[in-house]
């Protein structure tokens, strides 16, 4: 069968905005594994990313001139209203294509799908295994049921991601690639790259589970050491990529795993550095393994922190307290790793005085990169639930279901107030500043990474392929 995947992402920097950052910059893993298992089973297919068109026109024609049998779309509930325009359009183009979708919001809320008209198939959670096998019936002529459920494939038996998939089309678009992935901070040199290491989470919080349980299962499953390594030797070959970022909710969660692969990864000769996600209790239970994973190539955490008030982290269940917190910034710095710190403003219950904690949090934990959001029910999590139960919530259109924050999300609370929080959250202190103008100095001119690295530099060509 002739396959077209769909990446609708454009809801954050729309249209025509390849390179743009993390949004319109990464590949999306799901698709880039479904891909190879479909080539697998003896289909034929290709991507349509929605970031790299101009338009809906642009989109039109180009269903039109790729003649797909299958039109196949990701989504997260952010990307409902593009998804369901491109099937929409798919459907003007030709009624007899094959209309599929699935991804987060499909396998969260499936009714909402498999009732419109515009949509065939639903599938939930994982793909690797029903995704080449309902294309292997539609080719022998059989039927396929409207709610597909996923299966939990063994993750060392999936195909590794096709990396040229996304580049390739953005290529055919117009657009000049030189990283295979878009880099964000100056820590992480370009040619980038991102990886999955594994599927599913341990931890509970309340904005988040059970969306994700529904989608991976309840167990965590992580790829063997081995099997990353073989991924980043290939990564290494095709791009010399100069650094690299793990999607893994909680990479951290498992420290065996992450000791065997730091050795790994220095055994084979790799310095590329490296951001990964953590949590703040982790990094406080564990110093010795972040000193570990510092002196292997880490050079910075994604903390998600959420708030400076014990009481709102207990009502959101994040196992985390606020000593945790400022622990955790503290062993950072101590190992040179920089702070992505990701926070909510806006919970329901959260007082002003509770915002105000997150505040004086923030100023002194000083991190390097400030990552608010206005708390945004997502479909499939416990306080989304509560948001409905309680009527609280204010989104009436999927493409609220950003985290920005400049959008009234939740009733009762002062927006305008929460704005000046935000605000306030990121001014950094005369003190902080000063610390910070040091530690770049410090970072610029000696220190030994540094050195070592202008010294690899030396042999290694900077673009890819
Ligand atoms: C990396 C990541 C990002 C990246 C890149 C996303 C991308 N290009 O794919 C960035 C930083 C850009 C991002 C942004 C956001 N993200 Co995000 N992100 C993730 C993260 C951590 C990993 C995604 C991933 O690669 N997973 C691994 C792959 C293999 O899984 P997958 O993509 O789900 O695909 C599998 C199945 O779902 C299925 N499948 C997927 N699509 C399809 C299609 C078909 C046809 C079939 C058959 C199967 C299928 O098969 C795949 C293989 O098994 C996930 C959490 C997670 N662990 O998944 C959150 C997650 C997807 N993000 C989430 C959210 C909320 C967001 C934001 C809205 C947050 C914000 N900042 O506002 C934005 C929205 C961006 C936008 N489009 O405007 C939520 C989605 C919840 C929901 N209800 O939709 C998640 C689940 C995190 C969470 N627990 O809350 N994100
Ligand atoms: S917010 Fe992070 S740590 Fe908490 S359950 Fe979700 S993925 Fe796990």
């Amino acid at each position: 069968m002739r396959v077209s995947l769909v990446y609708p992402g454009i809801v954050g920097k729309g249209f025509d905005s390849i390179g743009q950052g993390m949004d319109s910059g990464w590949i999306s893993h799901g698709l880039a594994i479904l891909a190879p298992c479909a080539v697998q089973a003896g289909h034929d297919v290709n991507l349509i990313d929605l970031r790299a068109l101009k338009g809906w026109d642009h989109f039109r024609a180009t269903v039109a001139q790729r003649r797909p049998d299958v039109v196949a779309v990701t989504m997260m509930s952010v990307d409902y209203n593009p998804g369901m325009r491109c099937l929409e359009i798919v459907r003007a183009v030709d009624p007899k294509i094959i209309t599929m979708v699935g991804g987060p919001h499909p396998t969260i809320m499936p009714d909402e799908l498999a009732n419109h008209p515009h949509v065939d198939h639903v599938f939930m959670g994982e793909g690797e295994e029903t995704f080449p096998d309902a294309l292997n019936r539609l080719a022998r002529g059989e039927a396929l049921p409207r709610i597909i459920p996923g299966t939990h494939p063994d993750l060392d038996a999936v195909p590794y991601a096709d990396r040229n998939l996304f580049p390739d089309e953005w290529r055919r678009q117009g657009y000049t690639v030189t990283s295979p992935e878009a880099s964000f901070v100056e820590e992480l040199p370009p040619p980038f790259v991102t990886i999955i290491a594994g599927r599913g989470c341990m931890y509970n919080c309340s904005y988040c589970q059970p969306a994700e349980r529904h989608i991976f299962g309840r167990k965590v499953r992580r790829r063997s050491v081995a099997s990353v390594m073989g991924e980043l030797r290939e990564l290494r070959a095709r791009y010399r990529f100069n650094s690299l970022m793990f999607h893994d909710d909680c990479l951290t969660e498992d420290r065996e795993w992450v000791e065997a692969f730091c050795r790994a990864y220095a055994a084979e000769g790799f310095t590329q550095p490296f951001f990964c996600q953590s949590r703040a209790d982790i990094i406080v239970k564990n110093e010795d393994m972040v000193a570990l994973m510092a002196r292997t190539g880490l050079r910075g955490y994604f903390i998600g922190f959420e708030s400076g008030s014990d009481r709102v982290l207990r009502f959101i269940r994040k196992g985390t307290r606020r000593w945790h917190n400022l622990e955790a910034a503290r062993i950072c710095r101590r190992y040179g790793i920089s702070i992505w710190a990701n926070y909510m403003m806006g919970i329901p219950t959260e007082t002003k005085e509770e915002v105000l904690e997150t505040i004086s949090m923030l100023k002194e934990i000083d991190p390097d990169y400030y990552s608010p959001a206005f708390y945004t029910p997502h479909p499939g999590s416990d306080l989304y639930d509560y948001c409905m139960e309680h009527n609280l919530s204010l989104i009436r259109n999927h493409d609220s279901y950003r985290r920005n924050p400049d959008e009234a999300k939740i009733k009762g609370i002062d927006y305008e107030w929460l704005a000046w929080a935000v605000a306030e959250s990121q001014r950094r202190t005369w003190p902080n500043r000063l610390r910070r103008a040091i530690r770049a100095l410090w970072r610029r001119y000696a220190h030994p990474y540094k050195v070592v690295r202008r010294l690899m530099m030396r042999h290694q060509p900077t673009t890819a392929t």
